[in-house]
């Protein structure tokens, strides 16, 4: 059986023909499809797990030279994914102009460096946040490591998480922690290189199940204007309390001026590393919309689109190419709201024709001209067959047998 084959150009002419008719500009929306970029993560290729357990998959990249390859097969197929996300100390190497020289020749480029202060033993307690100075400094050499890695690989974004928290009331002083935060990020921006940003990620919960130190989206724009200019917040599509309407905290940073980047996946219960999309792709519209509104009020963002997705059950791969298919119909949709008509129904308290036309874009079958967009792209009309036909996981799923020395990773 397999899936289902598609007639990309016939159905595309028919789409094209409507979409005109209606006063859509199509080459624009194709320019701005083909304009659009999607980050995936290294530590999106390789084996992880659940809090019981790792289960190891068929093929899983094993090192950052394995997790750039199949960064570069998703890229491939997509056209719209040439950035890597790398996360130190697991992508870590000693020759990062080889590194850089190695993800050209495979067609893509090193995005966001991710620094990980919670894997240590010694960041038990936390790392910026945490009591002890000596702690603190080793946290902070780090992020100067990080920034040195961007020079290296001409990164311009610093990608910040903490897994900083505690377990129980009364376990630390909460305005201390605060402002251990505080002097971390200051010197971390201080160190950023010339036109680099630093984007804050925040997560209300886990690892620590009492309070985490950058909690919610507030708190993340609170570090980042006392940080600096170069200091945005990081949305991470999993890591709100359910219910949180992520469109509208995008709108709002997007007007602060400071929404500097997605993590995109998706969750049902929570930070459950979903594929985008595939629970609420609505949601994913919904905050394109939001940036579309902000673009067409003057509002230019320089935002950092990135997945951040871990797939047990799914293969890595294929996995990701789903997500980005995903993301590119939630935006491709976003672009075919009729604004004017929105602004029109809005100023005359329309509401249900207002939300019609939201509707209305949404429920717009896109998949042809993505195909063609795609194709146009040099990439695959059908990515997900085209990457099947490959035959790129029946070899890596032979080839890649066993550990490799010295490879750091997640598990
Ligand atoms: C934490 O849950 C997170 O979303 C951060 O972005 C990490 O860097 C990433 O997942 C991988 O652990
Ligand atoms: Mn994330």
């Amino acid at each position: 059986m397999g899936i289902p084959e598609y007639n990309a150009e016939a159905r595309f002419a028919a789409l094209a023909e409507v979409l005109t008719s209606e006063g859509v500009d199509v080459d624009d929306v194709k320019s701005k499809l083909k304009a659009q970029e999607v980050e995936t993560p290294s530590w999106g290729y390789g084996n992880s797990g659940t809090r019981f357990g790792v289960f190891p998959q068929p093929g899983a990249a094993r090192d950052v030279h394995e997790r750039l390859s199949d960064a570069a097969q998703v890229h491939k197929v997509t056209g719209v994914c040439p950035g890597v996300a790398l996360h130190i100390p697991w992508d870590k190497v000693d020759d990062y102009d080889a590194l850089q020289q190695e993800a050209a020749d495979l067609g893509v480029h090193i995005g966001a460096i991710n620094p990980n202060v919670f894997q240590e033993q010694d960041y038990k307690l936390g790392s910026f946040g945490h009591r002890d100075p000596a702690v603190r400094q080793m946290a902070l050499d780090h992020m100067y490591e990080c920034v040195d890695i961007m020079e290296r690989t001409n990164s311009k974004v610093l990608s910040l998480w903490f897994a900083d928290g505690t377990n129980y009331p009364g376990q630390d002083d909460l305005i201390e922690r605060k402002r251990r935060f505080e002097e971390g990020l200051g010197k971390t921006h201080a160190a950023l290189p010339e036109g680099a940003r630093m984007l804050i990620e925040y997560k209300f919960f886990e690892p620590a199940f009492y309070h985490t130190d950058i909690a919610d989206w507030g708190m993340a724009l609170n570090f980042a204007i006392k940080a600096g200019p170069k200091a945005e917040v990081l949305v991470d599509l999993g890591h709100h309390p359910l219910c949180t309407n992520i469109e509208h905290l995008v709108a709002l940073l997007l007007d602060e001026g400071r929404l500097g980047g997605f993590h995109f996946n998706n969750r049902k219960y929570a930070d459950d590393d979903l594929t985008t999309g595939s629970v609420n792709l609505y949601e994913v519209f919904l905050i394109y919309h939001e940036i579309l509104n902000a673009e067409r009020r003057g509002t230019a963002a320089n935002i950092a689109y990135m997945i951040d997705q871990s797939h047990i059950i799914k293969p890595k791969v294929e996995a990701m190419i789903q997500s980005v298919l995903n993301i590119q119909t939630a935006y491709a949709r976003a672009l075919l709201v009729d604004r004017a008509a929105l602004a029109e129904a809005q100023a005359e308290e329309d509401t249900v024709a207002a939300e019609e036309i939201l509707r209305n874009a949404y429920d717009t079958d896109v998949r042809p001209l993505l195909a063609v967009v795609r194709q146009e792209l040099g990439a695959a009309a059908d990515p997900l067959v085209a990457y099947r036909q490959s035959g790129y996981f029946e070899r890596i799923a032979e080839e890649r047998q066993g550990e490799l020395e010295g490879a750091a990773s997640w598990g």
